[in-house]
C-alpha cells in the first residue's frame, strides 16, 4: 500500500494549514479527521476569531508579523475573504504587568498602535465602560479572522495540490518506526513522519504513542444581545476587544463584535470550566456564564446582560499557557502541535509552516524553545 511522506492527525485550523504547508512542498500527505467535516465538536468552528499583534511576549508578536502575510496569501489563493480589519482594545489595569507588557511589546515592536487617555475613552469607543484604574490601547493592526472559512480555504488548497482528506477516521492505534503505521477504526495507513494536531484530543492520541502531557480541556463562548441593534458590529467597525483581569488572574475576557449571528457579540471567557472533549452537551457552568454577565453589566451597558447563547468551543491549555511544537521526545518523526491554549487559531499558517518544517526534518523558522516538551519536565506524569 501507498507511503505517504506524511500523515496529519486532526484536521482543525492547525492540522489543515501543516497539511496545506506539506503539500506546497511536494509533499504526499493524507489528513485524517475522526468527525465527518464540517463539525463543531472541537476549537477550529465558528465564524470569527480575532487576529492580533499585541502580545506580552515578542515571540508571539515576531510570528504574527509572517502569519499576517501567509493570512493574507491564504485569501489569494483561495478567493476568499478571511480577515476584516477592526482593531483589538485592550482594557487593563494600568498599573498591571500584562497591560505594561503589552504596552511596551507594541511601542518596541513598532506596531501601530495608540494609547486611548481615559477622558477622551468615550470619544473613541462608544457604548463601552472603562473601569476605574484601568488603562486602555488599540491595536490598529488586529481585527476579525473568518475561522470557518479558514479552515475550509486551507484545506481547498491542499487538495487542489494533490493532498488527501479523510474524515470520519478516529485513530486507534499508531505504530512508531521509520515508516509510522496508523490504524484507523477501518483501515491502516503508512507513512514516514506523522504530525498530531488533534486539539482537544492531544491527549488521547498522544497516549497511544506513550507520551502524556499536561493538558487540560476547557468550554467557553457565549453571546450576548445588544439593545440596539448594530452598535458592536463588525459593519460598524467595532473593535475587537480583551479585558485583561486584575492581579493577573487567568479569568481575560475576550470580545468579538456582533457578526457571527447577527445582533449578538460574541465573549471568551479564559479560562473556563473543565470538560471531557467526547461530552457532547457540554456546556459553560453556570458560574463562568454569571462572571461574564457581571462584567458586561458594568462595561458594556448596551448588551442585554443575559446571555442569548452559550455555545462550547473547547481550549486545550498547557501550564504556562504557550503551545506545544516539538517532536516526539522519543520519536523524531512524530511531531506534536498541541496544547494551543485559546490563542492559537490566528497564528496557525506559521504553526502550519513550522510543523510541516519539523516533519520534513528541517531546521524550523522560529527558536522553538518557549513551545518545548522539554519544558514540562517536573510536570510530566510520565513520557518515554
Ligand atoms: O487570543 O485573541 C485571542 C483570543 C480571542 C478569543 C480567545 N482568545
Amino acid at each position: 500500500s501507498e507511503v505517504y511522506d506524511c500523515i496529519v492527525i486532526g484536521a482543525g485550523i492547525q492540522g489543515s494549514c501543516t497539511a496545506y504547508h506539506l503539500a506546497k512542498n511536494n509533499k504526499t500527505t493524507l489528513l485524517l479527521e475522526q468527525f465527518v467535516l464540517p463539525h463543531s465538536r472541537g476549537s477550529s468552528h465558528g465564524q470569527t476569531r480575532i487576529i492580533r499583534k499585541a502580545y506580552e511576549q515578542d515571540f508571539y508578536t515576531h510570528m504574527m508579523e509572517e502569519s499576517y502575510e501567509l493570512w493574507a496569501q491564504l485569501e489569494k489563493e483561495a478567493g476568499i475573504r478571511l480577515f476584516s480589519r477592526t482593531g483589538l482594545l485592550v482594557m487593563g489595569p494600568e498599573d498591571g504587568k500584562n497591560f505594561q507588557l503589552i504596552k511596551s511589546s507594541l511601542q518596541r515592536n513598532k506596531v501601530p498602535s495608540v494609547e486611548l487617555q481615559r477622558h477622551r475613552f468615550s470619544q473613541h469607543i462608544p457604548n463601552v465602560n472603562l473601569a476605574a484604574g484601568d488603562g486602555a490601547l488599540v491595536d490598529s493592526t488586529a481585527g476579525v479572522l473568518y475561522a470557518d472559512r479558514a479552515v475550509r480555504a486551507a484545506q481547498m488548497i491542499f487538495q487542489a495540490r494533490g493532498g488527501i482528506i479523510k474524515d470520519g477516521q478516529k485513530v486507534v492505534h499508531i505504530q512508531p518506526g521509520a515508516v509510522v503505521t496508523v490504524t484507523t477504526g477501518s483501515d491502516m495507513y503508512k507513512a514516514r513522519s506523522v504530525v498530531i494536531t488533534a486539539g482537544p484530543w492531544a491527549s488521547t492520541l498522544l497516549s497511544l504513542t506513550g507520551l502524556e502531557l499536561p493538558l487540560r480541556v476547557l468550554i467557553n463562548v457565549c453571546y450576548w444581545k445588544e439593545k440596539v441593534p448594530g452598535s458592536y458590529s463588525i459593519r460598524n467597525r467595532f473593535p475587537c476587544f480583551i479585558q485583561l483581569e486584575p492581579k493577573e488572574a487567568e479569568h481575560d475576557i475576550y470580545g468579538l463584535p456582533s457578526n457571527e449571528y447577527p445582533g449578538l457579540m460574541k465573549v471568551c471567557y479564559h479560562m473556563g470550566s473543565e470538560t471531557d472533549p467526547d461530552e457532547r452537551d457540554g456546556r459553560m457552568d453556570r458560574a463562568d456564564v454569571d462572571a461574564v454577565g457581571c462584567y458586561i453589566r458594568r462595561c458594556f451597558p448596551g448588551l442585554v446582560p443575559v446571555p442569548a447563547v452559550v455555545e462550547s468551543c473547547l481550549y486545550t491549555i498547557t501550564p504556562d499557557r504557550h503551545f506545544v511544537l516539538d517532536r516526539h521526545p522519543a520519536y523524531s518523526n512524530i511531531v506534536i502541535g498541541a496544547g494551543f491554549s485559546g490563542h492559537g487559531f490566528k497564528f496557525s499558517p506559521v504553526v502550519g509552516k513550522v510543523l510541516c518544517e519539523l516533519s520534513m526534518g528541517q531546521v524550523p523558522s522560529y527558536d522553538l524553545s518557549p513551545f518545548s516538551i522539554r519544558r514540562f519536565q517536573g510536570h510530566r506524569r510520565s513520557a518515554l
